[in-house]
């Protein structure tokens, strides 16, 4: 789901001076999501532009959207006052925070060549995942602003629908992802996601279709599994990638995904990478969104 922004309200977005943020601990302070919220409202368009964006997020079959901040991006650069912007649509989907204490409220996902190439900032096919897989209260979102997409051409995005792949498994297969058998990764200093879950279901809702699906195709390599375990895993694993969609983030594109609903990766950057000037290559930012309890379902 790509969604424009109106002319009108680019015109008006590139005159608006958001102030900086205020963080309250890891969090975006209220005050500062009450007064983005009250300044971009007085923009042309804007609020049907966001009731868009929540509908291809929350709405039946959403679950995900690329928000085309492209033109904002030419006009402002890529520094604070595009940030404030992106920020500022981020807050009307949910409460970005940052679960890690160290990091600014973005983060910087660049490129480096000598990472493990299948882990974020790897230069190989990042496989489907939900990030913080292993918290007992993972970001209910995960956004993507792309600052910059891989020079070479590599890199696109993939999504797939989690709820809709597990329709596809068998009740048997189904039924071996609702143990509590998998785990991933490690868990220390982090904020607003809860405690270490070791080991977790991947079928974690209340009732099929519902709640998020706990998966990272990384852990198939590494969870002590019984056989059967891991190959329901496989067999998830495999609908994922019959499911789904892929596309390139172009520059400004932003990336907002419902955790509760898809599953998100990426597809090997081109090679050569070693090629191009550090600060040339693919640079993304990462921000959380926290839905507020009050808010219902969000899945
Ligand atoms: O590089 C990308 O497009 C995705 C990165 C990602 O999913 C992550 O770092 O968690
Ligand atoms: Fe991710």
């Amino acid at each position: 789901m790509f969604i424009d922004i109106p002319r009108e309200l680019e015109a008006a977005l590139i005159d608006l001076p958001l102030p900086a943020w205020d963080l309250d601990g890891s969090f975006l302070a209220t005050s500062t999501m009450k007064r983005y919220q009250t300044e971009l409202a007085a923009t042309p368009r804007f609020e049907e532009t966001a009731a868009t964006l929540r509908q291809a997020l929350t709405g039946d079959g959403g679950g995900y959207a690329v928000l085309r901040l492209g033109n904002l991006a030419k006009a402002l650069g890529t520094g604070d006052r595009f940030r404030r912007l992106a920020t500022g649509f981020a807050a009307e989907v949910a409460v970005p925070f940052s679960p890690f204490p160290r990091w600014p409220l973005w983060k910087d996902i660049g490129v480096k060549v000598d990472k493990d190439p299948g882990k974020s900032s790897g230069i190989g096919y990042n496989a489907f995942h939900m990030d913080l897989v292993n918290a007992t209260l993972p970001p209910d979102y995960t956004t993507l602003l792309c600052v910059r997409p891989d020079p070479l051409g590599g890199g696109p995005s993939i999504l797939s629908d989690a709820h809709a792949a597990v329709a596809r498994l068998s009740e048997d297969c189904r039924a071996l992802l609702a143990e509590s058998a998998y785990h991933y990764g490690t868990f220390f200093d982090l904020f607003g996601v809860g405690d270490e879950y070791k080991p977790f279901p991947v079928l974690d809702g209340p009732k099929p279709g519902e709640g998020f699906v706990r998966f990272t195709a990384k852990m198939l390599a590494r969870s002590e599994l019984s056989q059967a375990q891991a190959e329901a895993a496989r067999e998830l694993a495999e609908e994922l990638v019959r499911g789904q969609v892929s596309f390139m983030l172009q520059p400004g594109d932003y990336l907002i995904v419902n955790q509760r609903r898809f599953l998100h990766g990426r597809e090997a950057l081109h090679s050569g990478q070693e090629t191009v000037p550090a600060a040339d290559r693919r640079l993304l930012l990462q921000l959380f969104l926290r839905a507020p309890i009050d808010a219902g379902p969000a899945a």
